[in-house]
């Protein structure tokens, strides 16, 4: 049996923790995306990645969703001594596994293969796999007409001004890791995580032959909403699907999602929506989605596994 999840940052590694707790985590695999990664101070730092691993490990900043716990910041403190660009902040901790990635990618190693040594060091069970390890880049279009990358308008501007369009550079040419591609052909079930649908799936999706890969393959796919009541629980996924013209709602994921999934995932406080969700094209399932509570995520994970295989 195996659990494909296609997974951006916050969502998908609380999803995951709970695909690892009702399951063999050895049966467990995330195809992660690589579009918010960048390189800053000559280190390649891949933030999705990162907040899964961290997350699977029990080592998870909880109140900053990324970066590691018990963490200080003076190499951020000395950077800032002599001007240098503190913006994003990278923990003493964190800077370990950056340092090391980036050593690795050097000796020309794949972001698979390194992402593999850094999970084993973590002690993970299950796979997490970059949906490629060609370089993405996630770039936005400001109301100002300024385009800029991701962490600069996520981090650098706290998301604060309207975008007008999302395009993710070098993805024409990014290959699909083989690993990615066995991943998704042969799981039993495969789920979109809670993650956001233009930001952190939309660049998955854009990876040539990703899309095409789990459209033929629908019926045996769930989509779980990163919308609940018309809110993302964490970032700015609500904003960006209006500020692009879409609906801030369940009924907007399932207009996105319904060529890619035949299910969808909605919590309970948009149950009124679901035959909504049924007229655009999705099978809805109502349960509690927000995994805060331990257990929810299990139970969700179950409840995306058994409506992938028809149970
Ligand atoms: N998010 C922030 O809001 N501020 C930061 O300074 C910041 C630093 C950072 C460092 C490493 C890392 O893996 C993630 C980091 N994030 C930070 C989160 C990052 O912007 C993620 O891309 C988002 O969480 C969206 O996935």
């Amino acid at each position: 049996m195996s659990h494909v999840v296609l997974a951006g940052g916050v969502g998908a590694a609380r999803y995951l923790t709970g695909a690892i707790e009702a399951f063999d985590p050895a049966t467990v695999t995330g195809v992660v995306n690589v579009a918010d990664d960048v390189v800053l101070h000559g280190l390649h730092v891949s933030p999705d990645l990162d907040t899964c691993t961290y997350t699977l490990a029990g080592a998870i900043d909880p109140d900053r969703g990324w970066g590691l716990v018990d963490e200080t910041w003076q190499a951020m403190a000395e950077l800032g001594r002599y001007g240098g660009a503190n913006w994003f902040s990278l923990g003493d901790r964190d800077l370990g596994t950056h340092l090391y990635r980036t050593a690795r990618l050097h000796d020309g190693a794949t972001l698979t293969e390194v992402t593999g040594e850094i999970t084993a060091a973590w002690g993970l069970a299950c796979r997490l796999l970059p949906v490629t390890d060609d370089r993405i880049e996630t770039r936005v279009s400001l109301t100002d007409d300024r385009e800029v990358g991701f962490q600069e308008y996520f981090v650098g501007m706290q998301h604060s001004i309207d975008i007008t369009g999302v395009r993710f550079a070098g993805a024409e040419q990014a290959r699909l890791s083989t690993m990615a591609i066995e991943a998704i052909t042969s799981a039993d079930a495969l789920v979109i995580a809670p993650s956001n649908p233009i930001v952190s799936i939309g660049p998955l999706l854009a990876v040539p032959t990703l899309q095409e890969l789990v459209e033929a393959r629908r019926d045996r796919n769930v989509a779980v909403s990163p919308i609940i009541g018309g809110a993302a629980l964490k970032g700015p996924a609500d904003r960006m699907l209006r500020e692009l013209g879409e609906e801030s709602s369940v009924v907007g994921v399932a207009r996105r999602y319904r060529d890619l999934a035949a299910t969808l995932v909605i919590d309970e406080v948009d149950r009124e929506l679901a035959s909504a969700v049924e007229d655009a094209g999705m099978r809805p399932i109502v349960m509690p989605t927000i995994m805060k509570q331990p257990g929810v995520a299990a139970a969700l994970a179950q409840a995306c596994h058994d409506a992938a295989t028809g149970v």
